[in-house]
């Protein structure tokens, strides 16, 4: 009956059940006032900026709901091969305004909160991101669940639900960083759900027994509960809501009584806190493998949770399953190597549980895996420890033994050489090989560039890729246009969508090619320098807000954002910075013709690793002597924007006249920013790596500025690599070493960069020295063309209209034709 009917706090009335398309301005007032009182207990009149925002975003998960139901629905029907995309992060940006934009009412949403008395910018300021990963790779897990979504892919990204992310950077006194948790959920997210009707158990540790009919059964000595945190995923325009699944870790008992009624209330507590110790904390490394304990806890977690899941959606209530199907229900795309150990998961629960032999179980196997290697660096590659692995997972080390085995007698076959089959060695010497092992035990493995993808082939995989070369292929990454256009930069989108005549660019990104005929039209080309104008009025006025920090929007803003390594080369940006200081300074270089500059950095470091650390500290302080020096008359400005995240990049990407992505070819697999950069407008200072080599090609030569050494320059010098010689030779480049070693930047002390300046001068492992005369001259060209405003943007125009190619959409429509095999479901809208 009707006095009994009972709904969850905020939720839209089932009495009036909402239509999301159809529902009016004034009944989203209404629903948001519901959700005001009902989540939140407070009356439109109390609210604060907090309550309009848990207010707001409930209203919204609500319109998005039936969609959500319904694709999980059509998911599982089974028609259409789905996905299981497994990432250890996802570094997600904020919610609420993705949400609105595909909800289906945006603008009714934004009318209804105005009319309700609130700015809806403040109110999306409130929500804390979370920060699940640590750079490109997590972005880019982000960008493929919203295009995964927006294509209607069945689809269901796995991963983990930590208690903290990426820590919060802070600037003490000195510039060092200091790395503060980042608690997220302090109060909570309205976003997630905790699916408790999907929890499952998770084993670890213990022994491998002999049964009575000779099966080997692992009998692990703990158990955890793991419970699913579900967020919607909403797709752009395609009626379609995906799932994001992430794990949290329990212990099975909360408490254990025995203990507590002796009044021993730690002891009590110990197991629990043990157990959510597993999904506490992100590891803040990126890019470097460290193989702790804890890591390896953290991967088979969440792998083997996702595994069960996906088996018990597609086969529910089955006790044996016909698991010769599953790689036609569901494939896995395995995000680096940090899930690879899903791969002996499947092949334990084929074998052990459900009774297939090792052939069948392997094809299975193979059949559902696809890895993505992200990185070159030998250091990033997951070897873990046999006896560490052993003691955790004891079964699937022998698993891995097994097809260690059974891969060196497959290579064999194929005709590889005693020394190469030595080479490919999954399980060798008390090392576990993940890369190798995901390359064997599955079907494709991709790059993340073209360059990348064929430097795997020719040098890290180059053994596997000789004998497999089918297996090989590439996929070039992409970035949402949803996020990092219309939500980032709304004046260039709706500038963009006026221009085009409609919208449907933001889901068929190539059509920015339709600019390029403007590229010449001077009323075109002012509005263009208009929008990037007050875009950085905008960010001006935020560093002000935020930092304290005063910047001038005419000056160029010239932006150097991502995780801060050795690789990547900041150092070689702060020596041009300081060698321009210098000549500024000696009046080499004149101050009254000099083009005002502002450089923008942004970046975390991981909190061991000391060169890194060093260096932000080194630009903490250059900032401060150049920012406080009266001789530069502020025409020269350092910024460093402290917790550089998403949020913040949202910001930064569309004020940018300049991107730098400067780092020694061959080493940076993709980058991602310099595709956001692109489709923004900004013109690129960069070398020939990662994607940066696919940009140049379609932005064209004249509107890219490439310098620097090319791989193959990079091969040559290797190995007799002085660079000494070239601190010698530059008085530019030993001026600005010198004036780092001789204490310039801390208060006369010689000691503090001296690690920084001898490792550049005697090492320098990521050739900074041998790049930088080009690097100068190239500045120096840079600053030319930006005298000739109308021509700088040209070349924005030109790299936005050129860069439709790098859209995640159509790096998901390459996974699907070329690896993943499968399509979409028909579209609701
Ligand atoms: C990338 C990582 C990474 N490559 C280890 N590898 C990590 C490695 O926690 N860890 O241990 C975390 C991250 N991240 C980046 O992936 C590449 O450096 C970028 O060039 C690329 O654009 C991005 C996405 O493919």
């Amino acid at each position: 009956s009707d006095a009994l009917e009972t709904h969850p706090p905020g939720s839209v009335s089932q009495k009036e059940h909402i239509v999301s398309d159809e529902i009016t301005r004034e009944q989203l007032k209404d629903e948001i006032i519901a959700a005001l009182r009902h989540s939140r207990g407070v009356s439109l009149a109390e609210a604060n900026n907090e309550d309009m925002y848990v207010a707001v975003s409930t209203v919204v998960r609500n319109l998005l709901a039936d969609k959500w139901i319904e694709t999980r629905e059509d998911t599982l029907k089974g028609n259409t091969k789905a996905v299981g995309y497994l990432s250890a992060e996802y570094l997600l940006g904020t919610q609420l305004p993705n949400a609105i934009l595909n909800s289906g009412v945006p603008q009714k949403v934004e009318a209804a909160v105005k009319e309700l008395g609130f700015d809806l910018n403040a109110v999306e300021d409130v929500e804390v991101e979370p920060g699940l990963g640590n750079g490109g790779l997590g972005r880019l897990a982000a960008c493929f669940i919203d295009s995964l979504a927006t294509k209607a892919v069945p689809a269901i990204g796995y991963g983990i639900r930590y208690t903290y992310g990426i820590f919060r950077q802070e600037f003490d006194k000195d510039g060092n960083q200091v790395e503060r948790p980042d608690y997220w959920l302090y109060k909570g997210s309205p976003w997630e759900q905790a699916n408790y009707r999907r929890e499952q158990r998770v084993g670890m540790g213990g022994v491998v027994v002999t049964t009575k009919d000779g099966k080997r059964e692992w009998k692990p000595a703990w158990q955890f509960r793991a419970i699913p945190y579900d967020y919607m995923v909403p797709g752009y325009e395609s009626g379609r809501v995906g799932t994001l699944r992430l794990w949290s870790a329990k212990a099975v008992d909360e408490f254990d009584l025995l203990t507590f009624n002796r009044s021993q209330y730690e002891d009590a507590v110990k197991g629990q806190t043990w157990a959510e110790s597993i999904t506490k904390v992100l590891y803040p490394e990126d890019s470097t493998y460290v193989g702790k304990q804890l890591r390896l806890e953290q991967q088979y977690f969440f792998s083997a949770a996702s595994l069960a899941d996906a088996i018990s959606l597609f086969y529910p209530g089955e006790e044996h399953p016909d698991m010769t199907t599953f790689p036609d229900k569901i494939t896995f795309q395995l995000n680096d190597t940090h899930p690879v150990i899903a791969i002996a998961e499947l092949m334990r629960l084929l074998i052990d549980k459900y009774g297939y032999d090792w052939d069948t179980a392997f094809s299975i196997t193979q059949r559902t895996f696809n890895y993505t290697c992200h990185t070159l660096l030998p250091e990033a590659l997951e070897v873990w420890d046999a006896k560490l692995m052993g003691e955790l997972l004891p079964r699937h080390l022998e698993i891995i033994e097994q097809i260690s085995d059974w891969a060196a007698h497959d290579q064999a076959k194929h005709g590889a050489s005693p020394e190469a089959i030595e080479r490919m060695r999954i399980y060798s010497n008390g090392r576990v090989r993940m890369a190798y092992l995901a390359t064997m035990a599955g079907s494709h493995v991709n790059g993340v560039a073209e360059l990348h993808s064929q430097l795997l082939k020719d040098i890290t995989l180059k053994d596997f890729a000789d004998l497999y070369p089918s297996k090989f292929t590439n996929v070039t990454n992409g970035v949402t246009p949803r996020r990092f256009m219309r939500l980032a930069n709304p004046r260039l989108s709706e500038l963009v969508t006026k221009t085009l005549g409609s919208e449907e660019w933001l889901n068929d990104l190539e059509q920015l090619k339709g600019l390029e005929k403007y590229a010449d039209d001077p009323q075109f080309l002012k509005k263009f320098a208009e929008v990037k104008h007050q875009n950085k009025v905008d960010f001006a006025d935020w560093l002000k807000r935020t930092q304290g920090v005063e910047i001038d929007p005419n000056s160029m803003f010239d932006t150097m954002i991502k995780r801060l390594h050795e690789y990547k080369r900041q150092s070689m940006k702060l020596l041009q910075v300081i060698a321009l200081y210098n000549q500024l300074k000696s009046g080499q270089r004149d101050i009254n013709t000099f083009q005002a500059r502002t450089v923008i950095f942004g970046a975390k470091a991981a909190p061991g690793y000391a060169m890194a650390k060093l260096t932000i500290r080194l630009i903490n302080n250059v900032a401060r002597v150049v920012n406080n020096d009266p001789a530069l008359q502020g025409k020269l400005r350092v910024v460093f924007i402290e917790n550089y995240n998403v949020t913040s990049a949202q910001r930064i990407i569309p004020a940018t006249d300049l991107d730098e992505q400067i780092s020694l070819a061959g080493k940076e697999a993709s980058g991602t920013s310099n595709m956001k950069f692109a489709i923004n407008g900004a013109v690129t200072v960069g070398t020939l790596d990662g994607a940066n080599v696919e940009i140049r090609e379609r932005v064209g030569a004249e509107n890219f500025f490439l310098f620097g050494m090319k791989v193959e320059d990079v091969e040559k010098l290797d190995g007799n690599y002085n660079p000494r010689s070239y601190y010698e030779s530059d008085p530019d480049l030993k001026g600005a070493i010198d004036a780092i070693a001789s204490g310039m930047f801390s208060y006369g002390d010689p000691n503090t960069y001296k690690e920084f300046t001898e490792n550049l001068i005697n090492k320098d492992p990521f050739m900074a020295l041998a790049d930088f005369r080009e690097y100068m001259d190239i500045q120096d060209k840079i600053e030319a063309a930006y005298q000739d405003k109308q021509a700088w943007t040209r070349m924005g125009v030109l790299n936005t209209a050129n860069s439709g190619f790098f859209t995640s959409d159509r790096s998901i429509q390459d996974y699907l034709d070329r690896v993943w095999m499968t399509g979409s479901l028909p579209q609701h809208k």
